[in-house]
């Protein structure tokens, strides 16, 4: 079957392999200011775990701390879902590194590229970002802790097409393969593999994912710099923690 061009929720749904994630509301966009935002008042009024907010479009697409995503219309992903995970508050941040490993098995199953995950929230192919994740917290109206997760995954978008300040930092499925790829599939394939490695964080240990975390990045052992608000760490990486937080030794052996 022809699908449109669009990430259109009945064409989501067709052949989708999951029971929760996609099986809610699907909220679908052509153009809205940020999936994350919408996201975050849909948790508010109480929508459930799983509800998906799509768009073509973003006006407004959001990065951590006001920065922006870059969000061309119909040359990306551009996806939030709503959680509400039976977790303690210190599992949380793992969310993200779980996320990070779902889109790059994704992107990886579908296309033949090499794609590394980067601390904590960047996907890099050719060292350049493809995509990148970003994970709130938030509280409803009744008081209840919800999460949102945005995914947002550069596609089609051209060399070209990029603003000249990350033309040369951020990439895209077609500029690395060459193949104009539907959306949908790749859609389909993170909400199935989200609603996996979701369900293996909940019911055992984050064991299996922090493996997989690790095989993907290859940062243990590398040199790092750390660019924080007002000052930088350099030095080797160690490990990453059971708190999925990144341990770094510096020059003088602190850890
Ligand atoms: C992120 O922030 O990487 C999180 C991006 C999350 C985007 C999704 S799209 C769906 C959902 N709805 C939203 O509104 N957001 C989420 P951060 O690590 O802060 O990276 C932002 C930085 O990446 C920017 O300051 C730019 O330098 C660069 N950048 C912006 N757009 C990009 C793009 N399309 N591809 C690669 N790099 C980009």
């Amino acid at each position: 079957m022809e699908l449109s061009d669009s990430l259109l929720p009945s064409e989501i749904v067709l052949s989708l392999n999951t029971e929760i994630f996609g099986r809610r509301d699907i909220f679908y966009f052509d153009t809205t200011d940020s999936t994350n935002v919408i996201a975050e008042q849909k948790g508010y009024e109480g929508m459930p775990e799983g509800t998906l907010v799509i768009a073509d479009n973003q006006s407004k697409g959001r990065g951590r701390s006001g920065r922006y995503w870059f969000s061309p219309e119909k040359k990306g992903i551009y996806m939030s879902l709503i959680l509400r995970p039976r977790l303690l508050s210190a599992d949380i941040p793992k969310i993200t590194l779980m996320t990070a490993v779902v889109a790059a098995e994704s992107i990886s199953k579908l296309y033949d590229v090499d794609i590394r995950i980067k601390w904590p929230n960047d996907i890099l192919v050719n060292e350049k970002k493809i995509a990148g994740i970003l994970t709130t917290m938030n509280r409803d109206y009744n008081a209840e802790r919800f999460i949102v997760v945005g995914i947002g995954i550069n596609v089609n978008t051209e060399y070209n097409e990029f603003p000249d300040e990350i033309r040369s930092i951020a990439t895209s499925l077609f500029i690395e393969t060459d193949i104009a790829a539907g959306r949908t599939a790749l859609v389909q394939s993170i909400l199935e593999l989200f609603e996996y490695y979701y369900g293996l964080f909940q019911s055992s240990d984050f064991g299996p994912i922090m493996s997989k975390w690790k095989e993907l990045s290859q940062i243990v052992g590398k040199n790092v710099q750390i660019d924080l608000i007002n000052n930088s760490i350099t030095g080797e990486v160690i490990d990453i923690d059971s708190k999925g937080f990144l341990l770094v030794k510096n020059s003088a052996g602190k850890l």
